[in-house]
């Protein structure tokens, strides 16, 4: 009994008692006399900057904890190397810093599932990723084959309306992740062959998520070959492709926030992702006790998450009425459930 007493104010000193809970926020004897502080550490898998889903991850967690009192994050950047992504995870975890650690990329529930095995009372809030039956995890993936359809779509009209051009759009990936290979990248091509089913995608891997100059080169390769039309999903390397495709005086489909401003003339399209909501909303649900661990969600269109941006002067003065009101009809199918994509 003795050696309890002891044991706790050292608890409290050591480690700021950060309740694990099992449920949502913080509880426990310890974390309530600290004022039901609760913490919460955001891992950006790679940096921030020039990826504005990892941009709109942190804003959306943020902007939900300082909602409610006594909520703190902190923003802990993995960097390129994914080979340490597990450890730095790991380190989180083990720092008992943290009583939710939310991230956001399809490789985060495999790590969080390792990391969790260790220490099973980390509870994770992951999107963009998916991973059901872990108590310890919550999943949001986003129906990325409905996202590129509409990014396809345009790409097409736009590409088709540049003159006898071959049938062919372009895709610069920083590189190959099942995600992309098995819905990004169908679904652009799909999305292209609803306007014609000549249509093929000239398809690049960077190598990493930050070489702009060598997002640029792939672009320029494309266009010399004939491509009108380019989707970069290459995070900071996405800029270069942007700047390729400027001077030469071809397109580029803007992927996961509305790029029109990036570029005015040159972007002809932005299929989003409403991942600055779905953060909020979830780290929300996590503070409210309501998040339910253990289960995987996969959210679109019709949820309101996966979008794609009409109403901007930008996109009304780059592309023509005939295409907007092309692009118009299928976004419609899609939310009144007339198309249906599977994932
Ligand atoms: N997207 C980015 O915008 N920036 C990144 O640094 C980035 N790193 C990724 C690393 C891995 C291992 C994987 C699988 C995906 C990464 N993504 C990144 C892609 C991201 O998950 C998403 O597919 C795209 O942002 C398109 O929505």
């Amino acid at each position: 009994m003795k050696k309890v007493l002891i044991f706790l104010p050292l608890t409290v000193l050591l480690f700021g008692c950060r309740g694990n809970t099992s449920g949502g926020a913080a509880a426990g004897g310890a974390a309530e006399r600290q004022a039901q502080a609760v913490s919460i550490g955001i891992f950006i898998p790679g940096v921030m900057s020039g990826s504005p889903i990892y941009e709109m991850l942190a804003q959306g967690v943020r902007r939900a904890a300082e909602e409610t009192t006594g909520v703190e994050t902190t923003v802990v950047e993995g960097g390129y190397n994914q080979a340490e992504w597990e450890s730095r995870v790991t380190s989180m975890a083990a720092s008992g810093d943290y009583d939710l650690i939310v991230s956001s990329n399809p490789s985060l529930p495999a790590i969080a599932a390792a990391v969790s095995a260790k220490f099973p009372e980390q509870r994770f809030l992951l999107l963009d990723g998916e991973l059901s039956g872990n108590p310890g995890i919550f999943t949001m993936r986003y129906n990325q084959r409905e996202q590129a359809y509409m990014a396809g779509h345009i790409a097409a009209l736009v590409a088709e309306a540049s003159g006898p051009a071959l049938a062919w759009i372009g895709l610069v990936a920083a590189q190959e992740y099942p995600a992309m290979n098995d819905s990004i990248l169908p679904g652009y091509l799909d999305g292209a062959r609803a306007v014609n089913p000549a249509f093929t995608v000239d398809f690049r891997v960077v190598g990493n998520w930050f070489d702009a100059e060598r997002g640029a080169e792939l672009a320029e390769e494309m266009i010399r070959g004939g491509v009108p039309v380019i989707l970069p999903i290459a995070g900071g390397a996405g800029a270069g492709v942007l700047q390729a495709a400027a001077e030469a005086g071809a397109k580029v489909v803007w992927f996961d926030i509305n790029g029109y401003d990036l570029r005015p003339g040159t972007v002809v399209g932005s299929a989003v992702l409403h991942q600055d909501r779905a953060a909020y909303e979830q780290t929300k649900r996590y503070l409210e006790g309501r998040l339910p661990f253990g289960s995987a969600e996969l959210v679109g269109v019709v949820d309101g998450y996966v979008d794609f941006i009409e109403d901007d002067p930008l996109y009304i003065a780059a592309v023509s009425p005939e295409i907007r009101k092309a692009q118009s009809l299928l976004i419609e199918r899609i939310r009144s459930r007339v198309l249906v994509l599977g994932e």
